[in-house]
């Protein structure tokens, strides 16, 4: 129904493939060693044999590894592009870190601290900065990672393929309250999103904010 590619599957893909390439030469490479080191053992081969270059052989193993490179390549980029290339029909959202949060501004003009709340079925273009120091946006399960720069824009897309809840963090070390800069991302129908973003949650926002974040950020400055 949705053209749209994932590019959660070309990351995956790309990894698979890089691996599974990985382990068969491994396994090949360290198969033909212990070969060699029997068969070629001095007693059983006294007499080394003297090769005088094929180039058959040579080239052999220099087109071979560099097709396989270069399929590998081509694997990557299109996980890149792919993650690079947000629909032009995206819903944009802005991401603003600071210590030690994520703030997300949403079209309709409603803000949310810590939990990024999107419709199902959509696809999401998170436009990334920072408001102090440098803060890094990761969400492991849609295999986003982008650096927050304050004074620079930055994005990142994702498809939000399922419902559920997500882990986002901050990957970047940004001061002692780093480890606690985390959040969540929460994919939920349209219907209840449409319910979540037009409900005014101002006096609850009030009610969380929280003092010892502020300790922690003066202690820091120093
Ligand atoms: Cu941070």
């Amino acid at each position: 129904m949705n053209p749209t590619i994932n590019p959660v599957q070309q990351v995956d893909q790309a990894f698979i493939y890089i691996i599974g390439i990985s382990f068969v030469l491994l396994i090949l490479i360290t198969g033909v060693m212990i070969y060699f080191a029997f068969r070629y053992h001095h007693r059983r081969h006294p007499v080394p044999s003297d090769i005088r270059g094929s180039w058959k052989l040579e080239l052999v193993w220099t087109v071979v590894p560099t097709l396989i490179a270069l399929s590998m390549f081509v694997v990557g980029w299109n996980a890149y592009t792919g993650l690079r290339n947000a629909p032009a029909d995206a819903m944009e959202i802005e991401v603003i870190a600071q210590q030690f949060s994520f703030i997300f501004i949403y079209p309709e003009d409603k803000e949310s601290e810590g939990e990024l709340v999107v419709p199902l079925g959509k696809s999401i273009k998170l436009k990334i900065t920072s408001d102090d120091v440098l803060h890094g946006f990761f969400v492991p399960a849609f295999r986003i990672k982008v650096d927050a720069v304050p004074g620079l824009n930055t994005y990142a897309w994702f498809l939000a393929d399922k419902t559920g809840t997500y882990d986002i963090l901050c990957t970047e070390y940004c001061g002692a309250g780093h480890a606690d800069m985390t959040g969540t991302l929460r994919i939920v129908p349209e219907s209840e999103y449409r319910q979540w973003v037009e409900s005014d949650d101002d006096e609850e926002e009030e009610s969380d904010e929280e003092t010892d974040d502020e300790q922690t950020d003066d202690e820091n400055d120093g």
